[in-house]
């Protein structure tokens, strides 16, 4: 993919939205044209994803569900071995459905812990601080609005209690694997040694089983796929003839890549911000990889990134695991 693609001063774009622009227009002038997936979330792209979350294809959010609902006990004794406060950090908390499981479950011990979550959303946060209270009497609660480990940073640098970070949602899976070991890396050194890191990966299964999870029947996947479009229609004023893409999705064994494309179904040309892109029939855009893993895999990434494996917790089907590291 040719990423240093000659790009032209955009036109008539909001300030708020040149770095959408820009990375759209780099996504699109590259050879092989993509589009990041972290443009998937506006309103609408939200309401999609709880939809995909809903719907019977996607195993991934009732495996997790599952892991918490049954395991919080296990996961819990782990924190038992700090005598004293520690913090308890969620990276990307969204609305910690899963999460609660756990906290019930350390407020039932009288564990001393504090709970931050965090997220890029002010909307999500100010959620968390409205409904957590009420639903977990005793709770204490410091949410933090902002960039990942911006926010971690700042919350190790004025606490020097234990901590534990949380890190849900297979979201890791959505990294490319080298940046998945920097991340690791960056975390590791945000912690010092006896801390604990909570991380779920999907695992490798069935490539078909995997595969139809991000192109579900009731076609909840195609259409967050293609709200991208309709974002950049709305937000950088294209004009993308949506119902004139497709969907189509890929996993490939061999890597644990299932990468999303949108296909141009004919030949067109779309203009953005005064500039011209030209899509020909099935050219496709490629708009999101989800990577899958062995626990040989997890357990080497732990190794590599200063973590040693200390347990797992898998759901009834081993499709999907939460591991818990420990810092060294
Ligand atoms: C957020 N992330 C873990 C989801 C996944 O499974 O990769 C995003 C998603 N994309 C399509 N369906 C779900």
């Amino acid at each position: 993919m040719n990423m240093n693609a000659t790009i032209s001063t955009p036109v008539a774009a909001p300030s708020s939205n040149i770095s959408f622009l820009r990375d759209v227009i780099i996504g699109l002038r590259a050879d092989f044209k993509s589009l990041p997936s972290k443009y998937f979330y506006d309103d609408e792209g939200d309401l999609l994803f709880q939809q995909i979350m809903a719907c019977r294809d996607y195993y991934l959010f009732d495996c997790e569900l599952e892991i918490f609902e049954n395991s919080s006990g296990g996961i819990a004794d782990l924190f038992e071995k700090w005598d004293g406060a520690f913090d308890l950090i969620e990276l990307g908390a969204g609305d910690a459905t899963k999460t609660i499981y756990l906290l019930k479950e350390l407020l039932k011990r009288r564990l001393d812990f504090t709970y931050l979550p965090i997220d890029i959303s002010g909307h999500i946060i100010q959620g968390l601080e409205q409904s957590l209270p009420d639903q977990l009497t005793g709770l204490k609660l410091n949410a933090v609005h902002g960039e990942y480990f911006e926010s971690l940073e700042k919350v190790c640098r004025t606490s020097s209690r234990p901590r534990a970070i949380l890190f849900l949602g297979a979201n890791i899976g959505n990294m490319p694997p080298s940046e998945t070991v920097d991340f690791c890396h960056r975390l590791r050194n945000c912690l010092t040694a006896g801390d604990m890191v909570i991380v779920v990966f999907d695992l490798k299964k069935n490539p078909e089983q995997i595969r139809k999870a991000y192109d579900d029947d009731d076609g909840w996947t195609k259409k967050f796929n293609l709200n991208l479009l309709k974002r950049i229609n709305k937000e950088l004023g294209a004009d993308f003839e949506v119902e004139s893409f497709g969907h189509y999705c890929n996993y490939s064994p061999e890597n644990g890549s299932c990468s999303s494309y949108l296909v141009a179904l004919k030949d067109m040309k779309v203009s953005i911000a005064g500039q011209s892109f030209v899509f020909k029939r099935d050219e496709c855009i490629w708009t999101e990889t989800s990577h899958k893993y062995t626990l040989e895999e997890i357990n080497r990434l732990a190794d590599t990134t200063g973590f040693s494996p200390r347990r797992q917790f898998e759901d009834s089907r081993k499709w999907f695991v939460d591991v818990a590291w420990i810092t060294v």
